[in-house]
């Protein structure tokens, strides 16, 4: 990938292997897997909707059905207008049954059933598995196949999902979570589509800035006023007319739109690091109020992992001086702990080193996790509802390379920002600080 690096991350974005897997029109694929005959033809799964009635919302359309204008969260007396049912236009001489579709009420129940049995082959295939919705999931195939190969191993996963479970899926390939799941979404449906190392920029260029991670319709509406409509006149923007229009999210939408992402596919319930971080109104050197913020954040770091029986053995904190620059500090300890008055006192500690300097935002992280045996985090089901909050906490690694030892056999770890997973950290900077939002985040 070209463009600037942050101080820091990977120079190597061929790291890691992503895999996005996003069902097709699941629901309706669903419904299709009970009832074969509806393989061929127009499908509307109605969400309040039962057979007979008007009522109710699209949930999902097959693709043919979408061919007649009916999308998800439409007005199911709407997607009527536009494709006719079967059983109607069977007796009104006026409709034309080609031009007709099957429509179906929501069984939840069901589509949970299969959404199980192709969670089963992901795990089987893949070893670390993030499931973010009922139809949806990131894998980190990177110790199991290679990017010459990947193609053919997602062809097969595939396969593999379409003749057991016996509905189609679209995969995205990608060194980074956010190009992967465009991908996905590229060539839909039963899409695959690989973007290789060093393409990702270019691949993220054309696209509409609403496919940039952590772009809504309300920000993307915000920046189409700025002139910019595509994610690569969003990567090259001025990062300080972003920053001064949409704050620390200006920067995260940026990076992400010149492919810069170091998330890491961690699965559900299983963090790889815990971090809080808050942003000043303005810029401050003054080390109470600096302490101040690192101590609200270390007690609600430790809070968290100790809700999640995470012991740690790295503590750090994050310093981000004008105009953009990220340090990172981090000590390790000897061992495992859970240890709330430790997570102050080391992060207090590490802030120390920038006495004196104006700081725009500060974050406090413990890594390095272990989890208490026996009362294992949950790996959660396939619903994604907690998967937000999940991610505020997931952080890339990518800071544990390279430690320079101090002196009393500590481990002092200097690197990477941290990634900025779903640009949730933000609405802890909110809480905080009382002005950030989130309106128009998506997962
Ligand atoms: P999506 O993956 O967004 O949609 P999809 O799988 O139906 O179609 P695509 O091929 O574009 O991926 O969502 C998965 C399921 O979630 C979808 O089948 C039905 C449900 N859903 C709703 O109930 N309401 C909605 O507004 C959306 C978008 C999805
Ligand atoms: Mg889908």
């Amino acid at each position: 990938m070209d463009g600037a690096r942050l101080p820091g991350t990977s120079a190597d974005d061929g790291d890691r292997i992503v895999a996005h897997v996003d069902m097709d029109c699941f629901y309706a694929a669903c419904e299709r897997r009970r009832e074969p005959a509806l393989e061929d033809d127009p499908v509307v799964v109605g969400m309040g909707f039962e057979p007979g009635e008007t009522h109710g919302a699209v949930a999902t359309a097959s693709y043919e059905a979408r061919e007649y204008g009916v999308d998800s969260a439409m007005a199911i007396s709407a997607a009527l207008e536009r494709l006719p049912r079967k059983v109607d236009a069977v007796e009104d001489p006026a409709l034309d049954v080609a031009d007709a579709g099957f429509y179906r009420p929501v069984d939840m129940e069901y589509y949970e059933s299969v959404s199980d049995a192709v969670r089963t082959i992901l795990h089987d295939r893949a070893p670390v598995v993030r499931e973010v919705s009922i139809d949806e999931a990131y894998l980190d195939v990177t110790d199991v196949t290679e990017w010459d190969t990947v193609e053919q191993w997602a062809a097969r996963l595939k396969g593999e999902i379409r003749s057991t479970v016996g509905v189609p899926a679209s995969v995205g390939v990608a060194p980074t979570m956010s190009a992967a799941k465009v991908a996905s979404d590229r060539d839909k449906p039963d899409g695959l589509v690989v973007v290789e190392p060093g393409d990702v920029r270019e691949f993220f260029a054309d696209l509409p800035v609403e496919d940039v991670h952590g772009v809504g319709p309300v920000t993307a509406e915000e920046l189409g006023e700025l002139g910019i409509e595509t994610a690569g006149e969003l990567a090259s923007e001025e990062p300080d007319v972003l920053e001064a229009r949409f704050g620390e999210r200006g920067l995260e939408i940026y990076r992400y739109a010149r492919g810069e992402d170091d998330r890491e596919v961690t699965p559900r319930g299983r963090p790889k690091s815990l971090s809080r971080e808050s942003a000043f109104t303005e810029a401050t050197a003054d080390r109470e109020q600096l302490a101040d913020r690192v101590r609200s954040l270390a007690a609600s770091v430790a809070d968290r992992a100790t809700s999640k029986d995470a012991l740690y053995r790295t503590i750090g904190i994050k310093v981000v001086t004008p105009p953009f620059d990220v340090n990172t500090r981090a000590r390790s300890l000897p061992g495992p702990v859970d240890e709330p008055d430790l997570v102050e006192s080391v992060a207090l500690d590490l802030l120390d080193e920038f006495e004196g300097q104006r700081v725009r935002k500060v974050g406090v992280r413990v890594s390095n996790l272990s989890f208490a045996a026996g009362r294992q985090a949950s790996l959660g089901g396939f619903d994604g509802a907690d998967d937000e909050s999940e991610s505020v906490e997931t952080t890339a690694e990518g800071d544990e390379g390279d430690p320079g030892r101090s002196s009393d056999g500590q481990v002092t770890l200097t690197g990477a920002p941290w990634a900025d997973d779903e640009g949730a950290d933000d609405a802890t900077a909110g809480s905080l600080e009382g002005q950030t939002t989130i309106d128009d985040f998506r997962g």
